[in-house]
């Protein structure tokens, strides 16, 4: 294969209901989406940088300047043979793995469209329905988070993951095993506590939570193999995965006994079939993260979430909890038992993006070709 054409745009999609995590409230989706064109066909990929380096180091800003000063050059008119290739080529870039995930995973897409397979069957996925979990914000006060749960429920997750931070955690998650019982139930810390909190989180081990993700920060590993053996909960890795390097060592030294795999967070499909792989083989359950992705990113991790070490259910949220109208047609919607359908039956990622929506919704465009 072989991209001439890359397309950059910075959309701004504002949410249904602000989402708010340890490091802050947003109200709107500042995000690039990539369309890569060559072999007489088109990909399209989602970046999940934000606007903010709060999740990461990366921006939408430090994106730009990385894909078209650095990973064009060494993309553009390159001959491949298959798109796994492109993550080794783009090595002499350090870090940058959300800039590097778009490209790849828009190069698959394009890849899959010209093998006419669904990305899925091109990923190596083996199953057609994934099971979904949300991901419910910090709210204004405990009863509204309660209200929200009751909500998520009835709408048919499969699991309620709720984000904590100091002063927003046990009393949260008592009130919710109180007002609903022995629901699927998992927290996301995003970072928020130290290692010096190992007996506030201890407090955590009687609500027999499936796992705690991310407590500790962002780069670490060693601090999360001492709290493993202070607490009884699992805890699931996510922002401290960039690398499947880091992952064989996190595991090797038992820092997490779950792994959250963000294709976007860790360079692309290349690098997550590696950690899902190396996952299986030492029987780490896996499960795919999600980063408020427009209905692109989106048919991205429905189709990685389709590989079979993906066992426990991914925040993969139907297009309308995020958005009053998705980028993509057809939207992307959750059955009433919590399961989204993934596309078997078209080439590519299996939506279309709706042109004249991103059009409307595009602050910045750039075009790069040989
Ligand atoms: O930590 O998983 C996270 C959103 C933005 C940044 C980080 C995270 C999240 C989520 C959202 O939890 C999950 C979703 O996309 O539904
Ligand atoms: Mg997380």
């Amino acid at each position: 294969m072989k991209i001439d054409r890359l397309e950059l745009r910075l959309l701004k999609l504002p949410l249904v209901h602000f989402f708010e995590t340890s490091f802050g409230r947003i109200y709107d989706k500042h995000f690039v989406l990539i369309r890569v064109e060559g072999d007489g066909a088109a990909g399209w990929g989602e970046c999940v940088a934000e606007q903010d380096p709060y999740y990461s180091s990366e921006t939408n800003e430090t994106v730009w300047h990385i894909v078209t000063e650095f990973i064009a050059p060494r993309v553009l008119g390159t001959s491949f043979s298959h798109p796994r290739e492109i993550y080794a080529a783009l090595k002499p870039i350090r870090g940058h793995n959300m800039a590097k995930a778009a490209i790849e995973m828009a190069a698959w897409d394009l890849y899959a469209r010209v093998c006419r397979q669904p990305l899925s069957t091109a990923l190596g996925g083996s199953r057609g329905r994934i099971a979904s979990g949300v991901s419910v914000g910090i709210q204004d006060s405990l009863d509204q988070l309660g209200d929200k749960i009751e909500r998520e429920l009835a709408a048919g997750y499969r699991r309620i993951k709720v984000k904590i931070k100091p002063g927003w955690d046990i009393d949260a998650v008592e009130m919710i095993r109180s007002r609903f019982g022995p629901i699927p139930l998992m927290v996301d810390a995003n970072a928020a506590y130290t290692a010096a909190d190992a007996l506030h989180l201890a407090q955590l081990d009687r609500f027999d939570l499936m796992m705690i993700e991310q407590p500790l920060e962002y780069d670490d590993v060693m601090d999360h193999v001492q709290l493993q053996k202070e607490i009884a909960t699992p805890i699931c890795l996510d922002e401290s995965i960039h690398t499947g390097d880091i992952a064989r060592d996190a595991i090797a030294a038992k820092a997490c006994r779950i792994i959250n795999i963000k294709p976007g967070r860790v360079g692309g499909f290349s690098q997550a079939i590696a950690i899902h792989d190396f996952c299986e083989s030492q029987g780490i359950p896996v499960w795919c993260g999600g980063m408020l992705e427009s209905g692109v990113g989106r048919a991205h991790n429905v189709a990685l979430a389709s590989l079979p070490n993906f066992t426990l259910p991914g925040d993969l949220s139907p297009s309308a909890r995020y958005w009053e109208r998705d980028i993509v047609v057809p939207e992307w919607t959750m059955a009433a038992d919590g399961m989204v359908d993934v596309p078997l039956h078209a080439p590519g990622i299996g939506v279309e993006v709706d042109v004249g929506r991103i059009d409307d919704l595009t602050v910045r465009r750039e075009v790069l070709s040989l």
